[in-house]
């Protein structure tokens, strides 16, 4: 059954890939998996058709058959379990990938959006700049122990894996700040994975929408 995912119909990166989507279109490229992308408006996504979908109303979400999904975690993780190529077969090296991905959204992803909002949503406070390294800081946290861990490993742990596949797309989040240059493991590793035929197809593909949208 070919699913269908939702993707902003303009997405404020203009293109970069750093909306959620990307994460499954990348995952779906990975594993070889033609979909539909169903693009919606900031105002559709909060109406009760999409919230039906999404109870928070947001991107992205992933319908296949009778079965809807929200939350990028548990999307990769669904297309990861159904088809092969994003996941160990073996037991405990396929629990340790899962650990793996929970780490990217559940410690690293965390002070990464933090520092986000912040910057998004608190410029004009007299307290930002001041709050500004003590959220960098946090990253640092999570990054010296990330780089430490990964050393000189191609991936997280073993063969590329959808663990991978989502701590690429955290870790880009940074991209603007300098904080990832101070990891050039790190940012070896995020080049790695965007170095991959299927994660080329999935960003070509949504910035075709926001190409096709700038056209008007
Ligand atoms: N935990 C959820 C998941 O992993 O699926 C989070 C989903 C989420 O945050 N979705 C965002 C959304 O729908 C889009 S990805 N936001 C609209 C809303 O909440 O009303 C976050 C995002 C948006 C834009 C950029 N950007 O432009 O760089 C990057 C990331």
């Amino acid at each position: 059954m070919r699913p269908t995912i939702t993707a902003f119909e303009a997405s404020p990166d203009r293109g970069q890939g750093l909306a959620r989507d990307m994460r499954v279109r990348w995952a779906l490229e990975e594993v070889g998996q033609p979909y539909d992308v169903r693009l919606v408006s900031f105002a559709e996504m909060k109406q009760p058709a999409h919230r039906a979908l999404h109870p928070f109303g947001q991107i992205p979400t992933y319908e296949e058959g009778d079965l809807v999904l929200f939350e990028t975690g548990a999307i990769v993780l669904h297309i990861a379990e159904r088809r092969a190529g994003l996941l160990p077969t073996d037991a405990n090296a396929r629990a340790r990938a899962i650990a793996w991905m929970f780490a990217a959204l559940n410690t690293v992803e965390p002070p990464i959006v933090e520092l986000e909002a912040a910057s998004l949503l608190e410029e004009d406070k007299s307290w930002h700049r001041e709050r500004l390294p003590l959220l960098e800081q946090r990253i640092r946290v999570r990054l010296d122990v990330l780089s430490t861990r990964l050393g000189n490993s191609e991936w997280l742990d073993g063969a590329f894996s959808a663990a991978d596949l989502l701590m690429v797309t955290v870790l880009r989040r940074l991209t603007g700040s300098d904080i990832l240059e101070g990891y050039p493991n790190l940012s070896a590793f995020v080049a790695r994975g965007e170095a991959r035929p299927a994660y080329q197809r999935a960003f070509a593909d949504q910035l075709a929408v926001f190409t096709a949208a700038s056209r008007g």
